[in-house]
């Protein structure tokens, strides 16, 4: 042990003669680059540690939304909802993770409700996104087609989520119902009406056109995967509890 402490000593006292022996210059720019090293280090972990926790739920009236946060933060669906007039807000850890072991970071979800009043609600919420899910009502889907290609349309074109590439998962939701049409389906349509959106919104004179940033490609028919965030199909069924492809979603961009 002795021996060990001499050497220790004996490398020490080399290695104060080696940095007396240096120019004083050199010392200051290794002190230099190692301040600075730390600093970037510090910087980079506090950058890490503010990214967005919040999962946006947006859609349609009636598309489920509620009954969809309910089921993520309860894991129930508490016997029915009404229209909400508000949007629902909570940080929480997912009902799913709750027996999970070690450490599970909590969410932010907000529910924002469908009804038009309440869309500019949307614009508050969308800056701070990690994600947003747009739920569709799969079993109505054909009579509320154009509507949901029209408020997808708004939330594709947002510079927020576009310029931040806020990933956007389209939810087909109510597949416990036989008539729910299929995801792949549903993606078809909302493709086409959205490139319906674009085409006659290009028509308008520039003037007029509110579209913060243009979809798609120029003479190219529209699909999802044109868009420079990442779009996304699933289906389940709040209801019924089967969020399994929400929950993924939210800790693919959510870190845990
Ligand atoms: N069959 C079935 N019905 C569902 C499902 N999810 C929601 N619903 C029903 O759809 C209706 C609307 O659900 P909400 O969660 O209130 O809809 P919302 O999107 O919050 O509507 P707004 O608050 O008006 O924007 C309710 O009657 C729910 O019971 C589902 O997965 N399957
Ligand atoms: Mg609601």
């Amino acid at each position: 042990m002795d021996e060990w402490v001499r050497q220790a000593e004996a490398w020490a006292g080399q290695a104060e003669r080696w940095i007396r022996q240096q120019p004083p210059e050199q010392i200051y720019v290794a002190v230099a680059v190692i301040a600075v090293t730390i600093l970037v280090l510090l910087a980079a972990s506090c950058l890490k540690s503010s990214k967005s926790n919040t999962i946006v739920l947006s859609g349609l009236s009636g598309s489920g939304k509620t009954i969809l946060f309910y089921q993520l933060r309860d894991g129930s669906s508490h016997q029915g909802t009404v229209t909400s007039m508000d949007p629902n807000n909570d940080t929480f850890v997912l009902h799913s993770e709750l027996e999970r072991k070690g450490k599970v970071k909590p969410v932010h979800v907000v529910d924002v409700p469908g009804h038009a009043r309440l869309k500019p609600k949307l614009d508050e919420f969308l800056p701070r996104a990690a994600g947003v899910v747009f739920v569709v009502d799969a079993q109505d889907f054909l009579s509320s087609m154009q509507a949901a290609a029209e408020y997808l349309y708004d939330i594709l074109t947002k510079a927020t989520v576009v310029k931040k590439r806020v990933p956007v998962l389209i939810f087909c939701n109510k597949t416990d119902k036989v008539t729910a049409h299929s995801k792949e389906f549903i993606k078809k349509q909302l493709e086409k009406e959205v490139n319906k959106l674009r085409e006659s919104r290009n028509a308008i004179s520039s003037a007029d056109i509110t579209d913060e940033v243009e979809l798609g490609v120029p003479g190219e028919a529209f699909n999802f995967s044109q868009c420079q965030n990442k779009v996304t199909v699933a289906e389940g069924a709040g209801l019924t509890g089967n969020v399994s492809a929400v929950e993924q979603f939210i800790r693919e961009h959510v870190r845990a």
